[in-house]
């Protein structure tokens, strides 16, 4: 077989300059219809505006909402802007946190596993939510990237929204019982076809951390991954591209480093600087303090390097629920508070340490760059056609991507067989995650589990893959037989693997609200194969209720036991949990 034909088994693909021309087409009739926050600010374009507070030497404010209930997603989006307002200060952009079911084409919706986000049903109501208050509109989440990715963009446009995404989740995200890539990157080309034929500046939004940034090992993969973006969208469709990062950026010196590398290599301005939500793992006033340690290192970067990126002050609760409006509006309080606080303590942060290790991350990102695309090439990939660079890359993973090209020296003892030029702060996190659960076992259940050896399937629901990453360290070094059952599984699909793969229990690590029908679902599909295999299950153990449209689903913990399922709080759990389960089976 053909290299090319490893990647791309297809006897043809969809002819990507027929896509964006249909793209170019559809803006005949589909250009940005200015809402509140063009009409009030007067910018012709988000852009416009971030340009113009960088200008003023203003660092801008981003608030995440989307509440499965639209009413109360609209109340937010006055209710933040309005109270910021009376205390002086500005929200300047609000992100959208869409459903996952949003992604799928608008009859497929309805069938799927419903997550925790919004639902927007209507065109109209994207129009609706934006016209609550001069905020900048960010439609991200579930936009483009998907197989509704013309429509959400049509949508996003019309009502008024000049920052659009999110292709960083093209690369890793999966929809549940959706698996036509194919289809998803067409639809992906057009929608960018349509932003290039914008008679106004429209940002093309990419979050890195929703992509591979949370999988590579090297940051310098990561700087590496935004030029071939930047290959792809602008000189290739046309499009001008906005990164943002951050979840995954805890270490403090390595997150000024990479912003200093992202604003060398990408001028145009950022959408926003997520923050660091890895690091929310307390109680309101331990997140606080990370809150305040990750806040610093941006405003600092935004003081020493204004790139338009708005800072993004994550409320203190988002590790145990979906934070409230008045949480967004603490959260946002704060940020203000702190970037004035902050104003005058430029001059005691030394960029030094950043600025070597930024010149690091863009040397190796280079290399990164310039090793991938001479890969495509030699496999046989059109690296000058937008649509096949995007499926070659979703294709092969950031695993592979950095295994085969990766800026380090080969080391057989690294995770991808690379010593990291600038190791990215995640491998570790999770390392002292396991190490702190695997130390919690006790000695004789450790014995008796190395005896044992059971052979187990470890999957995730969804996309959250760090779970199971310390779930393997920790079972693996007790001593188990694992078999990956992979990441954003279908319930089917993972009974059937289980099976044919001898598999004595299944581990099922799930965050996006769905576990109770995940669960269901794969019971049911075990036992029309006669199996009864044990499953636990850990990560957010909750879902909105079926019937209502609460915005703050519930814990099903309760109901997921009664149902059969082993339910784990903490890793540790599941030691003892499968030491009994295997030992009733074989009674
Ligand atoms: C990192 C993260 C992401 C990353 C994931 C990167 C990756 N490739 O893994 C990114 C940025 C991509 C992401 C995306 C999304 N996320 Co997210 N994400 C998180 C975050 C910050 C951390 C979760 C995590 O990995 N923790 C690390 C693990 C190791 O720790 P832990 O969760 O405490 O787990 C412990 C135990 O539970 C146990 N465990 C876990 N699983 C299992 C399984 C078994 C069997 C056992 C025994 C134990 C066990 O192990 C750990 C140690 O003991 C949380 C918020 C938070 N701070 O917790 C939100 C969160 C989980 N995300 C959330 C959402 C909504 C999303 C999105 C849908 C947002 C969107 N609209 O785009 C998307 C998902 C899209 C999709 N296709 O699925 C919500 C879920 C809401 C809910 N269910 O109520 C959360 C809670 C944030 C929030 N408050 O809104 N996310």
């Amino acid at each position: 077989m053909s290299r090319r034909r490893t990647i791309f088994p297809e006897d043809r693909l969809p002819d990507a300059a027929e896509l964006m021309a249909r793209g170019r087409e559809r803006a005949r009739t589909i250009q940005v219809v200015p809402g509140p926050f063009l009409s009030a600010t007067g910018a012709a374009s988000e852009a416009a505006y971030k340009r113009q507070a960088v200008a003023e030497g203003r660092i801008m404010q981003h608030a995440q909402i989307g509440y499965r209930d639209l009413e109360k997603s609209c109340r937010a989006w006055a209710e933040i802007h309005a109270s910021l307002a009376a205390r002086g200060r500005r929200v300047d952009r609000y992100g959208i946190c869409l459903d996952w079911v949003m992604g799928l084409p608008r009859d497929r919706r309805k069938a799927a596993p419903h997550g925790t986000g919004l639902i927007l049903e209507r065109p109209e109501d994207f129009s609706r939510l934006a016209g609550m208050a001069p905020v900048a509109p960010h439609f991200g989440d579930f936009i483009m990237g998907f197989p509704a990715a013309v429509e959400n963009t049509a949508a996003a446009l019309l009502a008024g929204a000049t920052a659009i995404g999110n292709l960083g989740q093209y690369f890793t995200f999966r929809l549940p019982a959706w698996d036509d890539d194919v289809a998803s990157t067409a639809a992906t080309v057009e929608a960018l076809g349509l932003i290039a034929a914008q008679e106004r500046e429209v940002l093309v939004h990419s979050n890195l951390d929703d992509g591979f940034a949370a999988l590579f090992t090297d940051l310098t993969s990561v700087l590496g991954l935004v030029l071939i973006e930047k290959h792809m969208v602008e000189d290739l469709i046309g499009a001008p591209l906005s990164h943002c990062w951050g979840h995954h950026f805890s270490d403090q010196v390595k997150r000024l480093a990479f912003h200093l590398a992202l604003a060398e290599v990408n001028p145009t301005p950022g959408t926003m600087v997520y923050g660091n939500t890895i690091s929310y793992a307390g109680g309101a006033g331990e997140n606080y303090a990370a809150l305040a340690a990750y806040l610093a290192i941006d405003i600092a970067g935004q003081q020493l390097q204004p790139t338009g990126h708005a800072l993004n002050p994550v409320p203190v609760t988002e590790n145990s629920r979906i934070p409230d409006i008045d949480e967004v509006i603490e959260a946002q309080l704060f940020a203000g508070r702190l970037i004035e606080r902050n104003a005058a303590a430029r001059p005691l942060v030394d960029p030094a340490p950043a600025e070597a290790m930024a010149a690091d991350i863009v040397a190796g990102g280079r290399r990164f760059a310039a090793q991938v695309l001479a890969g495509l090439q030699e496999m046989g990939v059109d690296t000058a056609n937008p649509l096949e660079m995007l499926l070659a890359l979703r294709r092969l993973g950031a695993k592979r991507l950095e295994q085969d090209f990766g800026a380090g020296e080969p080391d057989k003892a690294a995770p991808r067989g690379r010593r990291p030029l600038v190791a990215a702060s995640l491998a570790a996190e999770i390392a002292h995650v396991a190490a702190t659960r695997l130390a919690r076992v006790p000695q004789q259940a450790r014995a008796a589990f190395a005896a044992r050896r059971p052979r187990l399937m470890v999957a995730t629901s969804d996309v959250h893959e760090h779970g199971k990453l310390a779930l393997e360290a920790v079972l693996g070094e007790l001593g188990a037989d694992l078999i990956d059952g992979g990441v954003s599984v279908d319930p089917d699909d993972l009974a059937a693997a289980a099976i044919a793969a001898g598999a004595e229990a299944i581990l099922v690590s799930t965050y996006n609200g769905v576990a109770l029908d995940y669960f269901s679902a794969l019971k049911a599909a075990l036992a029309a194969e006669g199996s009864t295999l044990p499953v636990l299950i850990g990560g957010r153990l909750n879902q909105v209720p079926v019937g209502t449209n609460t915005s703050l689903p519930v814990d099903v913990s309760g109901e997921l036991a009664a149902a059969g399922a082993l339910v784990c709080g903490e890793i540790e759990g599941a030691v003892d949990a499968l030491l009994q389960a295997l030992a009733a089976k074989t009674r």
